[in-house]
């Protein structure tokens, strides 16, 4: 993990002499224009982050310091006999900004398993919670317990030198990685399973000891946590998990604490929520309509009705893609290699077929496609986990890869608090009157 640290260092240092010649010459460069309905409609669009790791592109979908999911699946090291990439190869790759090694993955894989002992305190403060707390609360209560553990929060209070900072927040932000499979696992066995106690294999990659922390052996889930926690992992910047991080982390909180901030986004049902309420809302449909095989006739009028009771229809829209998203079309060739006969796939297939004509006929939804969140819950089901309100931890763990990259890679840069400009409506307004005075709206 040394070199991967030193090579970190040496990129980080030589993008920051970049960005320094870029802002000598272009600091007052326009980028773009802001108009007044963006500020009412959640900054939706304004350019406004710097984000390393991965890149959104409307039609596209996520690109990966350049590489698309595909591509991430044919070109990232996989285990031995495996089918899918391992998330390990996806955080050296936004690390690092290259593609990794099979010897490079190996000493993550390595590392983070040597890193992933957690203090008894972090248990018995989820122990605290009653039972029947939500597990994004139970996740979220047991990072901030695991925070006493920060190293960069021990740095600073000794007077750590700011040139300094990245090197805790690397240490942490890898520690922080190692050790959330065991958080959210003992949350799952706690809630699900009466507690049973926590099984793994240090000798295996971080998914499929999450794999099997989680109590799933099959080879073929093994496989799918692989490829869960590779798709997951980032979508740049802006989203609100992401961004939470970052806004956070620059306040210089540590990174449990601005990855806890981050989660807290996630358990929002706009956000990664959704993965629960898709699979809610299609099992309260099969209960609804008496069948297991719903026709697409029925879906569409449970579609309808939906809309018509002023509800969202969860695994569609976006507040950035314009196209069905390529972690969807993953998933869905991940299903059709691996259970093409499942009811319940088919019934998300079907939903696929009917759903975006109906929230395009709306007129207002501007993305009428699916998102990640459309399809996960179904394949989960399949292995047997149907424990829908766990989901969000699983999408919360992958979420580490991203943001924890992206941390890093602030701190390098040196990035500054992040402190926009907030303004009243009556402030609006008297700007209006002023140009409309002078003649220049
Ligand atoms: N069902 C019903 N209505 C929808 C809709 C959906 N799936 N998606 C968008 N709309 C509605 C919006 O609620 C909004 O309605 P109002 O004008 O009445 O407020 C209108 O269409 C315009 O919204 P938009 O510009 O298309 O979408 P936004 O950027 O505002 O919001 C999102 C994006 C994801 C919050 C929205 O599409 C949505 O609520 N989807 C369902 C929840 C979901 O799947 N979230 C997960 C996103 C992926 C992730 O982060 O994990």
């Amino acid at each position: 993990m040394i070199d991967i640290k030193n090579k970190f260092r040496a990129k980080a240092d030589k993008e920051a002499a970049e960005i320094k010649m870029l802002l000598r010459e272009n600091a007052n460069t326009p980028v773009e224009e802001v108009v007044v309905s963006q500020l009412y409609q959640g900054m939706r669009g304004i350019t406004s982050i710097v984000s390393e790791v991965s890149l959104l592109d409307p039609m596209d979908g996520i690109k990966f310091r350049g590489y698309s999911i595909p591509e991430l699946q044919e070109k990232l090291p996989k285990a031995e006999g495996g089918t899918e990439p391992l998330p390990e190869g996806l955080f050296y790759l936004m690390l690092i900004g290259e593609l990794p090694t099979q010897e490079d993955v190996k000493a993550i894989s390595k590392s983070l398993a040597e890193r992933s002992d957690i203090p008894a305190h972090v248990f018995k403060t989820i122990d605290a919670l009653p039972i029947s707390a939500h597990p994004m609360t139970q996740f979220v209560t047991g990072i901030m317990a695991l925070q006493t553990e920060s190293l960069f929060a021990k740095a600073y209070s000794e007077g750590i030198n700011k040139k300094d900072y990245w090197d805790p927040i690397f240490e942490d932000a890898i520690n922080l990685i190692a050790r959330l499979p065991y958080i959210a696992a003992y949350v799952y066995n706690r809630k699900y399973k009466n507690g049973a106690s926590l099984k793994s294999d240090k000798s295996l990659d971080w998914a499929a000891n999450f794999a099997l922390l989680l109590g799933y052996t099959e080879i073929d889930f093994l496989k799918l946590m692989r490829l869960y926690m590779t798709i997951h992992a980032d979508h740049e910047g802006g989203n609100v998990s992401a961004h939470a991080t970052h806004l956070v982390g620059s306040a210089l909180s540590d990174p449990y604490l601005s990855f806890a901030a981050g989660m807290n986004g996630l358990a929002g049902p706009l956000h990664g929520l959704a993965n629960q309420e898709v699979i809610k809302w299609i099992f309260e449909m099969l209960k609804t309509l008496g069948t297991d095989a719903p026709s697409k006739e029925q879906i569409a009028q449970y579609a309808k009705d939906t809309l018509a009771a002023g509800k969202v229809i969860p695994g569609y829209g976006h507040g950035v893609l314009r196209n069905t998203d390529p972690r969807f079309l993953a998933q869905k060739e991940f299903a059709e290699s691996n259970m093409p006969d499942d009811k319940l796939v088919q019934t998300v297939w079907n939903i696929f077929e009917v759903v975006p004509e109906i929230l395009a006929a709306t007129g207002k939804v501007k993305n009428p496609w699916p998102n990640v969140d459309a399809h996960s819950g179904a394949l989960l089901v399949h292995f047997g986990m149907k424990e829908y309100e766990f989901y969000t931890v699983l999408f919360g763990v992958s979420r580490s890869l991203g943001v924890m990259a992206n941390m890093c890679w602030s701190r390098a840069l040196g990035f500054a608090l992040e402190r926009p400009k907030s303004i009243t409506t009556n402030a609006i307004k008297a700007w209006l009157n002023e140009g409309a005075k002078k003649g220049e709206l």
